[in-house]
């Protein structure tokens, strides 16, 4: 695609975004039908749905020859991304959008045979938008992202959730997290990942490791906190998968060897 596709495609992505806000927005206050997915805290709501149709339709009709992989199922059936896809998270932290009415974000990443072309990231309720070219930098809103010079871990602050502190989380070894913990200056957990991505972008926190994300969750995150000057890989510092669920470990330069080096050890290794 050449620069001036890019820039209509970016338009057009920040246009559908913003509407799709809009909506969510407006019915904020509104009643909610909850259901459970593949466990009872995976929720999803009727807005996750219709907003995942709003860019269903919406994307069916300006661009008919792309795809869409989305969480809730209204998009292609993806098994690779040959061709231009979209990779739609229509809310990313429906935990937060339930219980909190906030912290929540649209998360929506274009993929161009595989590589990451535009992302933008919606902090609907914050009014703040994310969004990257790739080339052409990360920004907040108009103002341009930029992570900080130099980082040292012992002042590092990481987003991560408690769950990997726990011994029988399946995933990693807790006494490595533990570890980490104890070295670095102190730890977050916002609950949405699109939005743990962009602090890492912004320079407000330092890195962002966790075990079990799906790739509507990183899809955007990732473009935007490379070109903010981040890295991001597998928790174990591998190129991520971008079709199914992965691990990841987004971070500083800086920081990312030591991180995977002497804190992560994986249980499937
Ligand atoms: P979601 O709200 O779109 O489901 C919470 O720590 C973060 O992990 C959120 O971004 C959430 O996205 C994501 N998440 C929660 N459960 C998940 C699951 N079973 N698979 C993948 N991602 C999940
Ligand atoms: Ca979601």
């Amino acid at each position: 695609m050449d620069s001036k596709a890019r820039r209509y495609l970016f338009e057009k992505a920040k246009e559908f975004v913003y509407e799709a806000g809009q909506r969510i927005k407006e019915q904020i206050d509104q009643p909610r039908t909850i259901e459970t997915k593949s466990n009872p805290n995976d929720l999803v709501t009727e807005m996750d749905q219709n907003t995942e149709k709003f860019f269903a339709e919406s994307i069916r009709n300006e661009f008919p020859e792309h795809r869409l992989f989305g969480e809730e199922g209204f998009g292609d059936d993806i098994q690779d991304l040959k061709g231009i896809v979209w990779i739609v998270d229509p809310i990313d932290g429906t935990m937060n959008f339930v219980h909190q009415k906030r912290n929540f974000a649209i998360s929506v990443g274009v993929y161009e045979d595989g590589v990451g072309e535009i992302g933008v990231i919606y902090d609907v309720m914050g009014g703040a938008l994310y969004s990257a070219i790739r080339g052409e930098g990360a920004y907040k809103n108009d103002l341009p992202l930029r992570m900080p010079e130099k980082k040292r871990i012992e002042e590092t602050i990481l987003a991560l959730n408690t769950s990997w502190l726990i011994p029988e989380n399946p995933h990693i070894n807790h006494a490595g997290v533990a570890e980490l913990v104890k070295t670095i200056r102190s730890t977050r957990s916002y609950g949405s990942a699109a939005l743990e991505f962009v602090y890492v972008a912004e320079g407000i926190i330092d890195g962002y490791l966790t075990m079990t994300l799906m790739p509507w969750d990183i899809a955007a995150g990732k473009i935007i906190v490379n070109e903010a000057g981040g890295l991001v890989t597998t928790a174990d510092g591998r190129e991520l998968d971008m079709l199914n669920k992965t691990t990841v470990l987004a971070s500083h330069i800086d920081i990312h060897k030591e991180i995977v080096e002497n804190y992560v050890q994986l249980k499937t290794k």
